[in-house]
This record gives structure tokens, sequence and C-alpha cells, in this order.
């Protein structure tokens, strides 16, 4: 399917397609806490009470913010959807809300909101616009409940409360997000940790009410039967191809952080993370990789730089990877990765391999009508020379062996 042109239907029948034809979004977590540059946990982890916290509002004006830019990059890279934080931990929501004045639009002097101007820009270029909630973690009401609750440094605890934070405050703003900004591709909850399964019940139905064809991923409860449309793995967790029976999604950090840290220069390398989106793909999940823009708006340019290595090699390759299905066998190959699309095979060869100048691949016993290198360009590669295959019953390990001979040279350095 294609997910390019300007309107997306809000209604699909099946509302898991696009996402699984996707394969891979972008993440952003920003908020007032990118002042700090210290990361999203920052409120708690320094314990800064709620009324000094909220004076980084004050503050907050980022004028460099653009919503083309921060689209056009995502879809530079390969990106099909943009999952962004419209209120992380500390409770501030990044877009207009009428039910809590602590947001951009209403404490802040920037008086913009970035939510409506993404998911405008969105529309415009094909791409699925996705909102991250919190919806139990918020330090910045009394009576949301957690373990990290913010009784632990500010207010006193009165649990039984719960409810005027979840009636008042997160429904309703989960509401605003699926009426105010048009067609959302998924809501991205996130640590459910004392949440019952009534309330994990009614949130999903709340979701469903408002739009039925926006999806839920798994946080948004810690029971597995109420647990939405896709599974969630750990951060920066790859399953064991098949461990997952549910559609899943990895969401990844560039570097160690989400939010903008400006100590942190662990940067993951642009071919580590082609391999993390091909590795990914071959296990039938999706790459949900996150960046963390500055309080002016930017995002850093060691991801910039990343994002765009990432997109030179997906609009290259990118027919291996978006609207395939997994590799057919669950042990890995040494030299790779696979994937597939109806009748043809993708072998995402490493980089060192190509240099051995064969691979072997066991348990194939499909008649091979064509082997070609991808080369990725405009090029008719049914009409590029082919490579020699062979095929032969392997004694000794029982199974079918497909020897492919392959040119020296790789077309790409990954
Ligand atoms: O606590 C959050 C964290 O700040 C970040 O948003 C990640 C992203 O997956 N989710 C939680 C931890 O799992």
């Amino acid at each position: 399917m294609s997910l390019s042109g300007p309107v997306i239907e809000a209604q699909e029948a099946d509302r898991m397609q696009w996402w699984k034809a996707a394969k891979f979004g972008l993440f952003v977590h920003w908020g007032l806490y990118a002042l700090h540059g210290k990361g999203e946990w920052h409120m708690s982890g320094a314990k800064i009470p709620v009324k000094e916290y909220e004076k980084l509002a004050e503050r907050f004006n980022p004028v460099k913010f653009d919503a083309r830019e921060w689209v056009a990059l995502a879809k530079a890279a390969g990106m099909k959807y943009i999952v962004v934080t419209a209120k992380h931990h500390d409770g501030f929501a990044m877009y207009h809300s009428e039910h809590d004045p602590f947001n951009i639009v209403d404490a802040t002097p920037f008086r913009r909101d970035p939510m409506k101007e993404l998911a405008e820009e969105c529309q415009r270029e094909g791409l699925r616009m996705c909102f991250y909630y919190s919806h139990v973690i918020d330090w910045h009401h009394p009576h949301a409940i957690h373990e990290f609750y913010n009784n632990t440094w500010d207010y006193p605890l009165e649990e039984k409360a719960f409810y005027a934070y979840w009636n008042r405050k997160a429904k309703p703003q989960v509401k605003e997000l699926l009426t105010k900004y048009g067609p959302v591709g998924l809501i991205w909850f996130d640590t459910a940790g004392g949440l019952s399964k009534k309330d994990s019940q009614e949130i999903i139905n709340w979701v469903r009410e408002h739009q039925p064809a926006c999806l839920i991923n798994s946080r948004v409860s810690h029971w597995p039967q109420y647990a939405g449309d896709y599974s969630s793995k750990g951060d920066n967790e790859i399953p064991m191809h098949g461990e997952d029976s549910r559609p899943w999604e990895t969401p990844m950090t560039l570097n160690d952080s989400w939010g903008y840290q400006n100590k942190d220069q662990s940067w993951k390398s642009s071919e580590a993370l082609i391999r993390k989106l091909v590795d990914v793909a071959s296990k039938g999940g999706n790459l949900l990789l996150n960046v963390g823009p500055t309080a002016e708006g930017d995002i850093p340019d060691e991801s910039v730089e990343r994002l765009e290595a990432v997109g030179r090699w997906t609009s290259r390759f990118g027919e291996a990877i978006y609207d395939t299905t997994p590799s057919p066998f669950h042990y890995e190959q040494e030299w790779g990765a696979i994937t597939v699309r109806d009748t043809t095979m993708y072998l995402l060869i490493h980089g060192p391999y190509w240099s051995k100048g064969s691979i072997h691949l066991y348990g194939l016993n499909n008649a091979i009508r064509h082997a070609y290198v991808l080369q990725g360009d405009d090029a008719d590669d049914e009409a590029r020379k082919p490579l020699a295959v062979q095929q032969h019953y392997h004694e000794a390990v029982g199974l079918h062996q497909l020897h492919v001979t392959l040119p020296l040279s790789a077309p790409d350095d990954v």
C-alpha cells in the first residue's frame, strides 16, 4: 500500500495494515526538560518541586521549531510515522489543552501548538501523526498515582483521589488529541504501573470511541488481555525471531537518551542503525527511532546526520524493508538477514561477507527464477546480470542448500 498522498483516511477496515507496512517511525521526546538538557526524568531525579518546575515554561520558547523540517527529516530517513510526546511524565502538555493550563500555548512565550503544526505537516506529506501520552505518571498533578508518584518529593499521597486526575486530566486530554488533530495513527501510552484492569479497558474503549482506527500500544496496560493492538518491546530491545506472537515495535534511542541530554555522546553509528532496522524487519517488527530536540526546537546535528544517512540507504534499498514479511527461517544467518515480499526473498548481506564471494542458505527448496543484486537505483533489476545460484540437498545437514555466488563489491557499506 502507498502511504504517500495528502489525505489519509482515518477509518480503514484493517487498522493495523498501514503500521505493518510502515516498518520505520520517528519517536520524539520533547518537552520543558530540554531546557535542563538532562533528560526527561530530571524533574524526578532532582526532586524539583512543581512550583519551581513550572517556571521552566516561562523560559520555553523554541523559536527554531519548524514542523516542515522535522517531518522532512523523518521522510528523508524513510520513516512513515511520527510519535511525539504530547505529554510526558512531567505532566506538561506540548499542545493547547483546555483541561490544564500547564501547556505550551497557555504557559510559555512561544504560544504556538507544535502538535497541530506537526499534524498538519504530516497530513501534507503523507506521514502518520501519532502521540505519546503518559497516562499514569504525571508528576505535575497531585492525584496521579505511580511508584514514582510525586508525593516522594512534593505532593502528599492521596491515592484515593486518583480519579480526579484520571477523569479530569488524563481522559479529557487523550480525547483532545483524538478530536482536535485529525487522524491519529496511534497513541503510544507508557508505563501503566498501578492502573487497574477496569481503567486499562476504559482508556482503550475511550480511544476506540473517539477514533476507531487509532492504534494503541501495549504499554496502555500491565494486563496482557488489555494490551492494545501491538507489543511495545522494552527500550532498545530487539526480540528473538518468533519470540513475540503479536505485532511488535522496538523503541530505540540514537544515543543513550530519550529527551535531550547535552552530555550524552554515545551515538550509535549510521551503519549500526541500518543493521538494527534490517534486523527488526527480518524478524517482523517495526523500529521507532528516537530524537530528543533542544529547547530551541532543533533536532541535534548528530541525530540529523544519522537519520539522513539511514535515509540514503532506505531510499535505495527500502524495497527490502517496507511492506515485507519476516524471514521464514527463525535461525539467524551469519551473513545477514532475510525479508520477504510475495515471491521475492531479499537477502541483506553484511558488508564483510561480500568479499567472501558466496553465501549459503539452508532450508530453501523453492525453484529460484532469478537472483540478482539489488542496486537501489532506477535501473531495471530484472535486466541485471544474474547471479549464479546452485541448489542441492545437503545429506549431512538434512536440508536443501542454496549457494549464491556474489560479485566481490558490495552495493553499500553496511
Ligand atoms: O519512563 C519512560 C522514558 O522516559 C521513555 O519515555 C521511554 C520510552 O520508551 N519509556 C519510559 C520507560 O520505559
